[in-house]
């Protein structure tokens, strides 16, 4: 009854004014979840911290500060946690990385009861293991599900956040922690007649919750990429036919996935702390570390042969275990594309739709690299037909299929694999406004940004764990997660220990930091090539020009790097 009173008959300002910093939220623990005030008496809670989306991120960020003795609350737009793996239920959807490399390292005692039960776990594994996490952690209780975040507005004079929920909800805090995913928001074509379509369509990222049945269906999958190659291997193995529209090729890799048995269990679990090392020290936290050699140094016959080991091994070896030149010389980049390019060959009997099949723009490892199980046998398959549309482009979807340039297909289900509004996506989502009213949106219309790619100048106290220019963006992401959370909650501590109540980069700190981006990644071969890792998106309007998103230092400089400015009393930030 108190929680009805509350939250019923007292004005939302007036509630407003009697709140307590610090400590315990006054309508966080009297307003009960069933209690739905009339919109315009919701009461403004607030919290020492916010923190937005629920994903690996959000959920560790929000254990971190638990233990901190601050008020959390994080506003999560699904209804579970999860992030990626609670939204990208697709068929075939699993882990690139070593299972045992991408659980959270933080628990001694989550480590050793969770077994995993694949090297490279599926989907519903994983959002498992989240769901684990969630009740050993007890998280859940401070977690606001269904609540997306609309906008954010710093107020100057009082120092917080308030953030806004579609429905109308407000909340406000000293710190506002944005945990909402590099590749969280699903983008589609720009194509006429999608919502003419009879039969069923989805996006990958955005899977329903009930399974989907392909068997006996005529199915077409749009998109190419990592999310596209895994789609396709599974759905080709039921749908009556099954029909890829591919713009561009990539160059794919074997998986080599295996179930994990009791001995390898036993093994993994007494060798966690090595585990966690070797990815320490790798340039993207993968347990795969760059050859000392380069390609170019070594004979022709020695090359080959550590081509040929790598290929026959699971995982990203290929990519990120590979000679240390392959992404950043060409001539050594041409001698691993050329060997995946033999392979691709090998693999395909039609000649004809092989060559479809090879990228002919870019280098191997130079856009995200696929990992992927008989991908490439798929298209011996009779019930498998690929369709280049930079020969026949898609004109419109229609009410029963697709129409190319030279004709028209029919479907009952169309996938969308068209991939993300990546990095920057999900912050240009939310109206985020800092000082003097500046949108986020506006300050990185040219690009992003930022000061380790964990703070903006002109943005007290906002916090983006995974932004942009932040070494988790290229990443076995738990382990960079990890570092940035632990990171963001000793800033949070030393600020408390030493009563700061704001932080804020330096425009010289962010600019310098911005540069030495630019800088580092002018030295890969990614840059000269289209793909979300340089915010290319040909479905979302002003994202077709090239932009530095990545920071391609390197896990392990980054960290140290990190640590150095907290060495120095968080040099480069204001603190005050
Ligand atoms: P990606 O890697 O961005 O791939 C999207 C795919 O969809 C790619 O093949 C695109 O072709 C294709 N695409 C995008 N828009 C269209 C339109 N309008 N018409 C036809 N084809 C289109 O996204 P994924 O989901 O596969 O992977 C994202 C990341 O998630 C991945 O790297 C993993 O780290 C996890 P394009 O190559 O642009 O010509």
């Amino acid at each position: 009854m108190a929680a009805l009173t509350l939250a019923t008959l007292v004005h939302p300002e007036d509630l407003d004014e009697n709140r307590q910093v610090g400590g315990n939220p006054v309508m966080a623990n009297v307003v009960s979840e069933q209690v739905k005030p009339a919109a315009a008496y919701r009461p403004v809670r607030r919290y020492d911290a916010i923190i937005i989306g629920a994903g690996i991120s959000g959920m560790y960020q929000l254990y971190r500060l638990r233990q901190l003795g601050l008020s959390v609350r994080v506003f999560e737009t699904g209804d579970g946690v999860g992030g990626t793996w609670y939204w990208n239920r697709y068929p075939g959807a699993r882990f690139d990385s070593e299972s045992y490399s991408y659980g959270y390292s933080f628990s001694q005692e989550l480590l050793q009861e969770w077994d995993w039960s694949e090297h490279f776990s599926a989907q519903p594994e994983t959002l498992r293991y989240l769901n684990f996490v969630a009740d050993k952690f007890d998280l859940r209780r401070d977690i606001e599900f269904n609540s997306r975040v609309t906008a954010a507005a710093y107020d100057e004079a009082a120092n917080y956040w308030e953030i806004k929920i579609g429905d109308g909800r407000r909340a406000r805090a000293q710190f506002l922690i944005t945990a909402v995913g590099p590749l969280s928001m699903p983008t589609m074509p720009i194509c006429e007649g999608i919502d003419t379509f009879r039969g069923k369509s989805f996006h990958t990222g955005k899977w329903p919750h009930g399974p989907v049945d392909f068997t006996g269906q005529r199915v077409a999958v749009i998109g190419t990429g990592a999310t596209g190659v895994q789609v396709i291997q599974e759905v080709a193995k039921t749908a009556a036919h099954l029909t890829v529209f591919q713009r561009r090729p990539n160059y794919c890799a074997p998986l080599l996935n295996r179930p994990i048995d009791a001995e390898t269990q036993r093994k993994i679990k007494a060798s966690y702390p090595e585990i966690f090392e070797r990815c320490r020290e790798s340039h993207g936290c993968f347990i795969h570390k760059a050859d000392p050699r380069k390609a170019v140094e070594v004979s022709p016959e020695e090359r080959e042969a550590f081509y040929e080991k790598l290929y026959a091994e699971p995982g990203f070896g290929i990519w990120m275990g590979n000679f240390r030149d392959i992404l950043t010389d060409p001539v050594a980049n041409e001698t691993i594309s050329e060997f995946v390019r033999k392979k691709i060959r090998g693999r395909v009997k039609d000649r004809a739709i092989a060559e479809k099949l090879i990228p002919k723009d870019h280098g191997f490892g130079t856009r995200r690299v696929p990992l992927e199980t008989n991908y490439y046998e798929v298209y011996n398959q009779p019930n498998v037909t690929l369709i280049d549309i930079r020969e026949t482009p898609i004109q419109r979807i229609v009410p029963t299929g697709i129409m190319t340039s030279a004709a028209e297909y029919e479907f009952d289900i169309i996938i969308y694999a068209t991939g993300f509004d990546a990095i920057t996506g999900a912050f240009d989502r939310i109206d985020i406004r800092g000082v003097g009213g500046q949108t986020l949106k506006d300050k990185w219309a040219d690009g992003p940004r930022t000061y380790l790619g964990i703070q903006i100048e002109g943005f007290p106290n906002l916090l983006t764990l995974v932004g942009p220019h932040n070494a988790a963006t290229f990443c076995n992401i738990p382990r960079c997660i990890e570092q940035n959370v632990e990171w963001v909650t000793d800033l949070i501590r030393y600020m408390r220990d030493k009563t700061y109540k704001s932080v804020v980069p330096t425009p010289e700190a962010e600019r310098v930091w911005t540069e030495h981006v630019y800088e580092l990644a002018s030295r890969m071969l990614f840059t000269k090539v289209d793909s979300w890792f340089m915010g290319i998106n040909t479905n979302v309007p002003g994202k077709q020009k090239r932009t530095f998103l990545l920071y391609s230092g390197g896990a392990p400089a980054y960290r140290e790097k990190c640590d150095e400015v907290a060495a120095n009393g968080y040099e480069g930030f204001i603190l005050a």
